[in-house]
């Protein structure tokens, strides 16, 4: 197969298995020869789908893999990144619908606002100064691979698990919090489950930001002003199950919370 072809197959692969809801085994198993770049130029083809073919819009990035007890849960130890689509979005308070999902996780999180164009290789100072806001957010991951089990490439190519996020209210001037380490919570029905730090969210989440911002150069992408950034999960991930509320607090941030049905 030439590689355009080979880039459409695979990213189609993945766009059915999301939509039959059903998981597959990881791609390299079938193709030992995904490496990261391919896995990169799949999951640009997967969001031109999605776009094109789903009237979706590009809002965002989420870092994935910044925090130890992340790497550590997945086996994968180097920082990914993913796009983040109009369609998965949820309303903070609101119920995520379990038929719609495979095996869906949720992880606790802090998301920026960037109301600058971010591009180059910013300091974490330097990007932080491009955020009008910060606030306390969850994502839900929903691996298309069997029992979350991949490799960085393969997980690379399925948009780094995305499936939706939620954000709490933003609180505005991030530069004036300190968000070096701040104590982060998820409960389940109000029973503690995950403590966190914003430490471990890449020892700093505006250097996960930053770090975001360089790996996309090199990819000759930039963040746009406007755009959301989830900057990886604090804690390892818990599995959403239905009549379930979860909720995430973040000192200083405040709450966010979503049901599962
Ligand atoms: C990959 C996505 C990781 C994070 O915040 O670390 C991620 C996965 O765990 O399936 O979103
Ligand atoms: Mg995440």
């Amino acid at each position: 197969m030439q590689l355009p072809q080979k880039i459409e197959h695979l990213a189609r692969i993945l766009d059915q298995t999301r939509k039959a809801k059903k998981e597959i085994v990881k791609l390299t198993d079938n193709y030992p020869e995904l490496d990261l770049k391919l896995a990169y130029q799949v999951q640009d083809r997967g969001i031109k789908i999605r776009i094109e073919e789903q009237g979706e819009k590009i809002i965002g990035y989420k870092m994935g893999l910044t925090s130890k007890a992340k790497m550590k849960q997945m086996g994968v130890a180097n920082p990914i990144y993913g796009v983040l689509t109009s369609s998965m979005q949820w309303q903070h308070a609101s119920q995520v619908e379990m038929d719609h999902l495979i095996h869906p996780k949720i992880e606790p999180e802090i998301a920026f606002l960037v109301s600058k164009e971010l591009s180059g290789r910013p300091t974490a100072d330097q990007a932080l100064q491009a955020c009008s806001a910060v606030c306390a957010a969850m994502e839900i991951i929903d691996s298309r691979y069997l029992n979350f089990n991949f490799t960085l490439p393969d997980v690379v190519a399925d948009n780094c698990s995305s499936c939706g996020f939620v954000l709490g209210p933003w609180i505005k001037n991030p530069i004036q919090i300190d968000l070096s380490n701040l104590g982060m919570l998820l409960e389940i029905d109000e029973k503690a489950s995950q403590f966190g730090s914003s430490a471990a969210i890449y020892e700093h989440p505006a250097q996960s930001l930053a770090e975001l911002v360089t790996m996309l150069d090199q990819q000759g992408k930039k963040i746009e002003a406007g755009s959301i950034v989830l900057a990886g999960a604090a804690t390892a991930a818990i599995p959403l199950q239905r009549n379930q509320t979860f909720k995430t607090t973040v000192q200083e941030l405040g709450s966010v919370w979503i049901g599962a049905i």
